[in-house]
């Protein structure tokens, strides 16, 4: 496979510094040769320019999505990378970056397919929008965005249309949703599985369910959206908001290789490695360890 690395140094999605160095650490930790070694051709593609902001900017275009103008302006750029490197039958490792980068990528990849399914592994459900979100930060709203629910700033980037169509949005891990995202998920019946759940089912169990569901959907493409946050708090702690009670490093790798083995996976988001909260290099040697795992398994 060709893989095209796109690093995003964005954290004006999460209003908390450290996400914008994940891109060049990996880097610095090999990430390349690391996936080199499984038979890609890799291609690094380098980083999104992201536009300086200041922090008196952050409420100056909307009260409640904080820096949402250099946010679209990042995604927007990032869609046209992404949808180009799928278009030349190439692989996007898209690289954060806080999750507000979801919104560009997926944007990207729903142009360049017909009908697209995001995979999306979190604590959170980040389906909010500008007038259910409690702390203003975007990367709480890129999956809603995405499907069209939101601020038409953030539904209508790239292009005015629906990028996923909720049917299939699977959301795994997710077990910190807040009120106003329950009331989305049951008004839009949006599948979203906690880890409890997903335990009972079996995880092998439940990626051919969702593989079965998807091809009765007729859908021809699958984007993997990868928040660091979606393992349990004990063995991340750089990321920006870690939650307890999620999966361990087996299971996380065992999901997702099981995942990139059914050959649907086309491009991939990996998103919230804080390498200013981590404890000597923890969870920036896991993030390398969990892409070399599962790289070796997309074909
Ligand atoms: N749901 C909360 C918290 C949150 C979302 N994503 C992360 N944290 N990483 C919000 O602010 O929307
Ligand atoms: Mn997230
Ligand atoms: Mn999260």
């Amino acid at each position: 496979m060709n893989i095209n690395i796109i690093g995003v140094p964005l954290f004006y999605g999460c209003d908390k510094q450290g996400p914008q160095y994940a891109p060049d650490k990996l880097r610095e930790n090999n990430l390349i040769d690391i996936l080199q070694k499984h038979n890609h051709k890799v291609f690094d593609l380098g980083n999104i320019h992201v536009p300086s902001a200041d922090s008196d900017s952050k409420f100056l275009y909307h009260r409640n999505m904080k820096y949402v103008n250099s946010i679209v302006t990042v995604n927007t750029n990032l869609a046209h990378l992404v949808n180009i490197s799928i278009n030349n039958n190439d692989f996007p490792l898209i690289i954060g970056g806080d999750h507000s980068l979801s919104i560009g990528s997926i944007a990207g990849v729903s142009k360049a397919f017909k009908n697209i399914a995001v995979i999306w592994l979190d604590a959170h459900a980040d389906i909010n929008t500008h007038e259910t979100s409690p702390s203003g930060n975007v990367h709480g709203m890129p999956l809603g965005a995405s499907m069209g629910i939101g601020h038409e700033d953030l539904t209508n980037l790239y292009y005015k249309e629906t990028k996923v169509r909720p049917e299939n949005v699977f959301i795994l891990g997710a077990r910190d949703i807040d009120s106003g995202e329950i009331d989305l998920i049951k008004e839009k019946n949006i599948n979203v599985y906690s880890p409890e759940k997903m335990r009972k089912i079996g995880i092998e169990n439940l990626v051919d369910f969702i593989l079965d569901k998807l091809k009765e959907s007729d859908v021809d493409a699958i984007h993997l959206s990868f928040d660091m946050d979606f393992i349990d708090s004990s063995y991340v702690p750089g990321t920006g908001t870690p939650v307890n009670n999620g999966f361990n490093v087996d299971e996380t790798k065992l999901l997702l290789r099981k995942l990139a083995q059914t050959g649907m996976i086309k491009s991939m988001d990996f998103v919230e490695l804080n390498t200013l909260l981590d404890e000597n290099d923890k969870t920036l040697n896991l993030a390398i360890e969990i892409l070399d795992s599962v790289f070796e398994c997309i074909k």
